[in-house]
């Protein structure tokens, strides 16, 4: 019998991670992650800034897709350190390997990558303490709107009118602004993060690459099988909900320094809701969703006209 080989092993955990990370290294071939799957991409996206920076990272990642990813043990998919966690102690997690990182005077990155549902619902409570105590590390929430591993689950990240598994008819209640609830911390980086955006993408790891603190980052991240979309159409789903204002580019530093990074050019949101079948339902009210856009931007311009980040670069 022949089996089918799979992506090689990679460093155990008690290994030090290879400096720099290559930018093959941190998501290799062989997973088993959906095609047109945002995560892939961000994780891609990932590695090179870590590449480019010359920099490593040993990941952190509670129950979610980004641990199936890892494969079954001994071999992974990922290409440097990993933990798996539970969901509600990934950043508590995080904070450990940082102190030990200090306590030895090694270098590498800690990074926290976790799904909407790790974040925005169970893991919320280590993440506000860590970003309390203003940690070391970097987390990234990669955010497909839904528990999509275990089926597609409403999380409170699922926008009003989507059907889920647990909301059959649409989701009632709105998405929960998690970027308010990190910069309410004032965490020293929290960033927008969206695949159809590279060059913002980049920009925005680099600069968190090269900052201490707590930084947070989140990833509006497209996923076909819980989204009911066509795989060949993330970016651009995620390109539509950008340019209509659905899903806004901006960073804050230490929660009271804001700027935007792209101006809506105020697509019909229309558009973006029409290509996923998840929206196929009476729930959804496209007058409010334009108005939403409306005002969500025009807040977030407000802020970004009283609040200004003064300096020229991150
Ligand atoms: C405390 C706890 N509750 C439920 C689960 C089952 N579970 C594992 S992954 C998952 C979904 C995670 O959703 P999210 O964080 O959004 O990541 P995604 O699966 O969408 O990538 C759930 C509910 C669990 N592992 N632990
Ligand atoms: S279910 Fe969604 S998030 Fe999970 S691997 Fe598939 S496309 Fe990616
Ligand atoms: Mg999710």
């Amino acid at each position: 019998m022949t089996t089918t080989p799979r992506a090689p092993a990679g460093p155990g955990i008690l290994e030090k991670p290879a400096l720099p990370c290559s930018e093959e290294c941190l998501l290799r071939p062989g997973n088993t992650n959906c095609g047109g799957c945002g995560m892939s991409v961000g994780l891609t996206m990932l590695g090179r800034a870590l590449a480019r920076a010359d920099q490593t990272c040993s990941l952190v990642i509670p129950a979610c897709c980004g641990i199936v990813t890892a494969g079954a043990y001994p071999t992974t998919s990922y290409g440097v350190p990993t933990v798996a966690t539970t969901f509600a102690s990934a950043p508590a997690f995080a904070t450990g390997i940082a102190s030990v990182r200090d306590l030895n005077d090694e270098d590498g990155q800690v990074i926290c990558w976790a799904g909407d549902g790790g974040t925005y619902d169970i893991g919320i409570a280590t993440l506000s303490a860590a970003a309390e105590r203003n940690e070391d590390i970097i987390y990234i929430c990669y955010d497909n709107e839904i528990y999509g591993n275990t089926g597609g689950q409403r999380s409170s990240a699922t926008p009003a009118g989507a059907r889920t598994t647990t909301t059959p008819t649409g989701k009632s209640e709105d998405k929960k602004d998690m970027m308010a609830i990190m910069v309410a911390h004032r965490v020293p980086y929290a960033a927008t993060l969206s695949i159809a955006h590279p060059e913002d993408f980049e920009r925005k790891l680099e600069a968190a690459l090269s900052m201490h603190g707590l930084r947070f980052l989140l990833l509006h991240s497209p996923c076909p099988t819980g989204w009911k979309s066509e795989q060949g159409e993330s970016v651009e789903l995620v390109r539509l909900a950008v340019a209509s204002g659905l899903f806004s580019l901006y960073e804050v530093w230490n929660g009271d320094e804001y700027r935007i990074n792209a101006e809506p050019d105020w697509t019909d949101p229309a558009k973006y809701l029409e290509r996923q079948k998840r929206f196929e339902s009476d729930a959804v009210d496209l007058e409010r969703t334009r108005l939403a856009c409306r005002r969500r931007f025009d807040r977030l311009g407000r802020l970004a006209r009283e609040f200004p980040r003064e300096t020229a670069t991150a």
